[in-house]
């Protein structure tokens, strides 16, 4: 009779019949069949029983219910709420992008690209994308470089890095800028940069550049190179982007790869690069929106002013160089209070 139907009426599992309703539709949406199939039988077999499932033992003695959901019913019963659930109420096609983006070298619309073609996991895209050798090692050690590096290992990288520099030339100079120079306790790669007194060309310093990745790759440090970001072009061969390791020691035993880029940087342009590679990037879009306000222009090689442009705002020529090699008669310039680098969150 009505109520009682065990299709349709009442049942003393209802709140995990529906949170398994959920997941199951959860699973449709994503093309996980299997998992769609195994919440479905687990709603039509709690359907059948007439009284609440407490435990775990009284779960999977139920035909239909397996290991994973004998465990979500005990969850049920003491959360009254599923963290999977919670996980899967937030957007797939969103979840999904964020993790096809977190791949290194992989921007949002590869990763639409590669949600569109029906990709939903790494695994997917392994087994059925034509990856670059970039996207192939990003996913190799995706965990690794999704990893923040703590800033003592910080420390530790760049000492090696400025050792190595210092033996092949000791008049090279090497600091550390990124997140590090803002003084952040952890970081998500390691920027280095580049410069030597006296120069005017990034030329003057490929040579060196050329050596010193030679010799960290020979000493194991540098394990991997990775093309530059597409966006961030540049052919003068002036950066160097790629994956470097940690030696053992007590403090890391288990090394973890880490993301290492190489900058050079002539010093007649040494403030702007500091400025620039010291970020953080907000702070720098506000500080090129104030110089584009006084009819200048900042970028990572000075500030220059009287800059032409013509219809569409398309720069006809790079105007006059006010300041590139001091980072703060570029703040000066500005018209900008000086920051140190720990204030330059906006
Ligand atoms: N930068 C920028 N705009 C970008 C990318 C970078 O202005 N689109 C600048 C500011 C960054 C610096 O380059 O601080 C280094 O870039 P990273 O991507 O390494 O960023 P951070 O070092 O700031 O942070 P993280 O700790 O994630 O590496
Ligand atoms: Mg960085
Ligand atoms: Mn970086």
């Amino acid at each position: 009779k009505a109520g009682t139907d065990s299709e349709s009426g009442p049942n003393p599992n209802d709140a995990t019949i529906k949170a398994f309703q959920e997941l199951a539709a959860f699973y449709e949406r994503t093309k996980q069949s299997w998992r769609n199939m195994a919440y479905r039988k687990g709603v039509s077999a709690l359907r059948r029983q007439t009284r609440r499932i407490k435990s775990y033992d009284e779960a999977i003695q139920i035909p239909g219910i397996g290991d994973s959901l004998a465990t979500k019913v005990v969850e049920m019963y003491r959360r009254g709420k599923l963290e999977k659930l919670e996980y899967a109420r937030l957007e797939p096609r969103d979840l999904i992008l964020q993790k096809f983006t977190k791949i290194y070298g992989v921007g949002i619309n590869i990763a639409e690209k590669w949600y569109d073609a029906g990709h939903r996991s790494l695994a997917d895209l392994v087994a059925n994308v034509k990856l670059t050798e970039n996207q192939q090692i990003g996913i190799d050690h995706y965990d690794d470089f999704n990893t923040r590096i703590p800033r003592a290992e910080m420390d530790s990288l760049a000492s090696i890095v400025k050792d190595a520099a210092s033996e092949l030339d000791p008049e090279i100079e090497v600091t550390v800028g990124g997140s590090y120079r803002r003084g952040a306790l952890t970081s998500g790669d390691i920027d280095f940069m580049i410069t030597k007194p006296n120069t005017t060309h990034t030329s003057q310093l490929l040579l060196f550049l050329k050596e010193l990745v030679e010799h960290l790759i020979e000493i194991g440090f540098l394990v991997a190179a990775l093309a530059v970001p597409s966006g961030r072009r540049d052919d003068s061969g002036s950066k160097w982007h790629g994956a470097c390791v940690h030696p053992v020691t007590a403090e890391i035993p288990t090394p973890i790869w880490r993301r290492i880029d190489l900058l050079l940087v002539p010093a007649s342009e040494w403030g702007a690069a500091l400025i620039y590679f010291t970020g953080d990037d907000i702070f720098n879009r506000s500080l090129r929106l104030k110089a584009s306000t006084m009819s200048m222009r900042l970028n990572q090689r000075g500030l220059y002013k009287d800059v032409m442009r013509g219809p569409g705002r398309v720069k006809v020529t790079e105007g006059s160089l006010v300041e590139g090699r001091d980072e703060r008669k570029i703040f000066e310039a500005l018209g900008v209070a000086w920051r140190t680098p720990e204030q330059r969150i906006v």
